[in-house]
């Protein structure tokens, strides 16, 4: 976890605090009293952070909870108060009988931001607060597997972890992240992926063990490692240690394989619960479909309402339609990696947060499946997405993108 400490940025809010006072004749609630405000956006400067924990570490009389709302995490450590931002990414802190040079620190999922404040009036408004691209700021470490089927890295970009072109792909050299070629498609200055199971900077450990999060796209050329058993336990143990794997659609054997216990993905049912089951064998989705998801997850579905999206010609729409209250979802490919749910055992520990109803199988089948599924493994997470991003090459982001973005900081 990254703690940087932004005397700079602390000077600027020190400005802000000292002249606010005297623009504060507005809500009284927004700034002024004894309340200290502000939104937290992601590194773009637009998508707020939502359900993030905001607190001043430390103890004092006796902590408070100041809250807009109880979606986030307690603080990690012992705190004089704390709130959790909303889905618009505000927070409001309750700073009564709180002053002076104070850190405050926001925390999301990998994510940490610390800044020094001067607390030197009743309250004030911190204005936005956007989250570092770089690890020495803030951001965790990230790793990108490259697929042919999806480009997670796009997404990434799009929340300001790089640049993008006019087709809404990351501009190569831009990227905050380190890039791991899953499908010969990055030139060779770029590692293969499975130079991360190595230790090419002699710590004794793994490569990938350096990275808060490693995203393997959908279509590596690398499924073959999972039948390496020393490769498999790398991955649990990386997870296990704290690592974050997040994989869409056919890369779902980097989760079944390396954790059967988990998901119960479609056939393979003559299979016991905890061992993996046949590879490949749930990739039965019927293709280009489109699925009027439910989001289960309810900040991230009041997130969507307010985060713009586009449709795959780029015009703009609204995530969650205002009528139905569902998200369109495309882009399924044919064959694509169908989830039953969690193995009945772990019901309690594997969380839906989408699912649709959908066709898959031969013949045909029909009904309502997840659609994107995680799962606490040790101090680790592991999210499966059934669906993709690389639909279609736009600047904007589709509704499922703007899920994989939110999903990103869980
Ligand atoms: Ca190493
Ligand atoms: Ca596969
Ligand atoms: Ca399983
Ligand atoms: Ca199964």
């Amino acid at each position: 976890m990254k703690n940087l400490q932004f005397f700079g940025m602390g000077a600027l809010c020190a400005l802000v605090l000292s002249c606010s006072g005297n623009q504060s004749g507005g809500d009284p609630g927004q700034g002024g009293g004894n309340f200290l405000t502000g939104t937290f956006v992601a590194p773009d400067g637009q998508t707020p952070i939502a359900g993030a924990t905001v607190w001043i570490p430390g103890s004092g009389p006796s902590p408070v909870l100041s809250s807009l709302s109880s979606d986030c995490e307690s603080p990690p450590e012992s705190y004089r108060v704390f709130a959790c931002t909303g889905p618009d990414g505000t927070f409001r802190l309750n700073i009564q009988g709180i002053s002076g040079a104070v850190t405050l620190k926001l925390k999301k999922g990998a994510f940490m931001q610390t800044l020094n404040i001067d607390l030197n009036s009743g309250g004030s408004d911190l204005g936005q607060i956007t989250l570092g691209q770089d690890p020495s700021t803030g951001a965790p470490k990230m790793a990108v597997v490259t697929g042919n089927y999806d480009r997670m890295q796009d997404v990434l970009a799009k929340l300001g972890f790089g640049e993008i072109d006019s087709f809404g792909n990351l501009r190569l050299g831009t990227e905050r992240f380190d890039l791991y070629d899953g499908n010969s498609s990055l030139d060779p200055s770029y590692p293969d992926f499975d130079t991360i199971f190595n230790d090419g900077d002699g710590d004794s450990k793994p490569d990938i063990n350096n990275y808060d999060i490693v995203f393997i796209n959908c279509g590596t050329n690398y499924e073959f490692l999972l039948s390496d058993s020393s490769k498999v336990q790398i991955l649990r143990e990386y997870v296990q240690n704290g690592g974050r794997l997040y994989v869409t659609d056919l890369s779902y054997d980097f989760v079944e394989q390396v954790f059967p216990e988990f998901i119960d993905f479609y056939l393979s049912d003559s299979t016991p619960e905890a061992d993996p089951e046949t590879m490949n064998e749930a990739q039965q989705g019927s293709g280009s479909i489109t699925t009027e998801a439910d989001i289960k997850d309810n900040m991230m579905k009041e997130w969507l309402k307010i985060v713009s999206c586009v449709d795959t010609m780029d015009n703009p729409v609204d995530c969650v339609n205002p009528s139905t209250g569902k998200v369109d979802i495309e882009g399924f490919l044919p064959g694509w990696a169908v989830m039953n749910g969690s193995h009945p055992s772990k019901a309690s520990e594997v969380k839906i947060w989408v699912e649709g109803p959908v066709e898959f199988g031969y013949p045909i089948d029909s009904g309502i499946k997840p659609l994107t599924a995680s799962f606490p493994f040790g101090s680790g997470k592991v999210l499966f997405t059934s669906y993709h991003t690389e639909a279609a090459n736009i600047t904007g982001l589709l509704p499922q993108e703007r899920i994989l973005q939110y999903l990103v900081f869980f």
